[in-house]
């Protein structure tokens, strides 16, 4: 039997986070994209046996806490989900904020942690309250035309918020919480008319998230949304690196001002405030998105030898 890993299980808005804080994997150091690498060549068992079932579920985001040797920062993190690693995750970045908080290793003030993808910085505001101040991101094309199979013609946006995305308003869906099976065959069908057409985002990567807007009842918000990851599953909380997405988009027509707040609405009714600053060159944004994160399990986690499937049901 390998070492209990002891997990803080949280949840950002609905959206689960399992953060692993002993028992993982050495990774060698360098710089957390390479970390991430290797962890993506050699330790896909481990990955599986922190998220998927029978131990976890489709819709959990595992977070690995990993040396750093970046001058501003103590720690990396490496985010994953059921299918492989992520770039960055907002709501896991979150969650992180809360799950040190309840450890008591969280101080407020600003904490840098590098991603994969660069220096991040969280504040925790209060015991269940982060802010975020993400990668730099922005919109790299605007209305794009495809034609999803089976559905018809379509337009969309193509940003990064630490992730790719292609954000539409104009779908045709009803994004409410009771038509999720409906909303995933939509988007699965944009993900699979992105690749044919050979639409990819600026670094020839995939555009891996789906994110429709739709109108909100929700006096508190300024707009609802429905994001379906890598791996099928759609996220409960407004998606932070989409809300990310979302104000880089915003900014660049003009409807969001600088530090002007954007309250984004999740499919499950939560909802993350979101502002941006122009980077100096005017080329990118620097997004900040607030949320709320609860910790929801403490636990350790056991791999018996004898049993068949202790690292996960690989998908
Ligand atoms: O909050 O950025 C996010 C996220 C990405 C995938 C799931 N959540």
């Amino acid at each position: 039997m390998t070492n209990p890993i002891r997990v803080i299980d949280s949840h950002t808005g609905g959206e689960p986070t399992r953060i692993v804080i002993s028992g993982g994997p050495d990774l060698g150091g360098g710089t957390v994209l390479e970390q991430m690498q290797v962890f993506n060549e050699k330790f896909d068992e481990f990955r599986r046996a922190i998220v998927n079932e029978p131990r976890g579920w489709d819709a959990m985001v595992g977070a690995l806490l990993v040396p750093s040797e970046h001058p501003d920062c103590d720690h990396g993190i490496i985010f994953f989900n059921n299918v492989g690693s992520l770039w960055m995750c907002g709501h896991g970045t979150i969650g992180l904020g809360v799950t040190l908080k309840y450890l008591g290793q969280a101080d407020y003030g600003k904490q840098k942690i590098e991603s994969p993808v660069g220096v991040i910085e969280y504040s925790l505001l209060d015991d269940s309250t982060v802010e975020l101040t993400n990668v730099p991101s922005y919109r790299f094309r605007k209305s794009v035309e495809i034609d999803v199979a089976g559905y018809g013609p379509a337009t969309g946006d193509i940003a990064w918020g630490g992730n790719w995305f292609f954000l539409m308003s104009d779908h045709g869906q009803d994004v409410h919480v009771r038509n999720v099976q409906q909303l995933t065959q939509y988007c699965t069908a944009v993900t699979e008319s992105l690749r044919d057409s050979g639409i990819t985002g600026e670094d020839g990567k995939e555009i891996d998230h789906i994110e429709l807007f739709a109108p909100t009842d929700n006096p508190a918000a300024d707009s609802k949304n429905f994001v379906l990851c890598p791996g099928l599953q759609y996220d409960r909380s407004p998606c932070g690196t989409g809300t990310s997405a979302k104000v880089a988009c915003l900014l660049a027509d003009g409807v969001l001002e600088p530090g002007q707040v954007w309250r984004q609405e999740s499919i499950v009714g939560s909802v993350f405030e979101g502002s941006a600053q122009w980077t100096a060159d005017g080329t990118r944004c620097i997004p900040t998105i607030r949320g709320t994160a609860f910790v929801t399990a403490d636990a350790n986690l056991i791999l018996q030898d004898a049993d068949p499937l202790r690292f996960g049901i690989e998908r």
